[in-house]
């Protein structure tokens, strides 16, 4: 069976290897050494300031709520196209989510859109825009929406791991940016997360909401077990190494689809100025009914592309706050990931390709 993703395996005597250092100090969690090492490296990484690990992506945006201020209740505009994460924590957190339509080309919130949603909305305190699949923003005009209202602007950035824009990581912009370190994702640490914020004191109030609001051992304000374990960390310091070989296996299997598939299937069309990190590969149908005819027939071969991301946020069935966004509805139901990891196998790389090319 192909699935649409499988994660990324280092080396276990590497990994072994961290363990062992873990099993001569007995430091497990809590801020360990690894999960301090993995902070820097990351930083070094990425070319950012501050970065603080978390157990999941899920948290990292529940947590990015909290840093910003806002308070049950509150309105935030967000994009109804993305991985249901991203509205399920505003839920959960009492926020009320106002969709916004996304652009039809670069499936991110689209512009004229946002200007209508803030004329609409009624006090809306922050906005939650994706990098969806890793492509960038609009995030200059962004900036300069959230500078006029006095919007917060919190990126999810969950797929935007290792993305440039204009030479600098697209990471950097916005009060707040949130990564998702899920297995699945192109750099993982098994489960896991961060928040990228702007300055120390934020770095610390989030350290300390992360581990219970504790201050010096004592409770000094509400908070929540949101810590990344050492044995996430060892499987971070693992994965990051191996970093440009995995960049460079996903873009060597992204493009042999886009030459086999671009001519005949829409792409979602990449922002200008910026680095693709190949963490996905959406493709277009002409229809709900095409992309369901393929699904069918690569599932016959035992493959199991998904429908990321389906259904459109604004279709909630859990939720009150419907939309009318028309493109995101479009988009959602048209939209098909396929499967591309490391290790993907030529062959069916090919197999794939041939099954919808026959389909198009
Ligand atoms: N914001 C955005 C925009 C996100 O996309 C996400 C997560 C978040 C926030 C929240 O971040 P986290 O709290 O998750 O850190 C997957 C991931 O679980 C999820 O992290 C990701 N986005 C989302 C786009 O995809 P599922 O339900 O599709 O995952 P699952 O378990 O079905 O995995 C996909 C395929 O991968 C499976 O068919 C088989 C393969 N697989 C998966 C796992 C976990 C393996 O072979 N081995 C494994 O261990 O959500």
């Amino acid at each position: 069976m192909i699935q649409v993703s499988r994660p990324y395996l280092p080396s276990q005597k590497k990994f072994q290897k961290y363990c062992e250092g873990i099993w001569q100090n007995h430091h497990l969690t809590n801020f360990g050494p690894l999960s301090l090492k993995l902070e820097e490296r990351l930083c070094e990484y990425l070319g950012l300031d501050h970065i603080l690990l978390l157990a999941n992506g899920t948290l990292a945006l529940q947590i990015a709520y909290k840093i910003a201020g806002l308070k049950a209740g509150d309105a935030v505009i967000t994009t109804p196209f993305s991985f249901v994460a991203t509205t399920n924590t505003l839920l959960w957190e009492g926020l009320e989510p106002i969709f916004c339509d996304i652009d039809s080309k670069s499936f991110c919130m689209d512009k004229a859109g946002l200007e209508a949603c803030i004329k609409d909305a009624q006090d809306p305190k922050a906005l939650l825009p994706v990098h969806v699949f890793g492509n960038p923003c609009e995030v200059e005009f962004l900036e300069s929406i959230a500078k006029q209202t006095g919007l917060k602007l919190i990126y999810d950035a969950a797929h935007a791991f290792g993305v440039n824009y204009k030479g600098k990581s697209v990471l950097g912009f916005g009060d707040i940016a949130t990564l998702s370190f899920h297995a699945t994702k192109i750099f993982h640490t098994t489960e896991g997360g961060a928040l990228i914020l702007r300055e120390k004191e934020a770095m610390d109030e989030a350290r300390s909401l992360i581990n219970f609001g504790l201050k010096e051992n004592m409770p000094s304000r509400l908070g929540i077990n949101a810590k990344l374990s050492e044995f996430h960390a060892a499987m971070g310091l693992c994965v990051l190494d191996d970093m440009p070989f995995i960049l460079e296996e996903r873009a060597r299997l992204w493009r042999r689809y886009a030459e086999g598939l671009g001519g005949l299937f829409d792409m979602q069309a990449w922002q200008e100025d910026s680095t693709n990190n190949h963490h996905y590969f959406p493709l277009l149908f002409k229809n709900e009914k095409a992309l369901l005819d393929s699904v069918k027939k690569l599932n016959q071969n035992g493959i199991f592309p998904r429908r990321y991301f389906y259904p459109s946020l604004a279709a909630l069935p859990f939720s009150q706050q419907k939309a009318n966004c028309p493109v995101a509805l479009d988009i959602a139901n048209r939209i098909l990931c396929l499967p591309l990891f490391v290790g993907l196998d030529e062959k069916c790389q090919e197999k794939i390709i041939e099954l919808l090319s026959r389909n198009a």
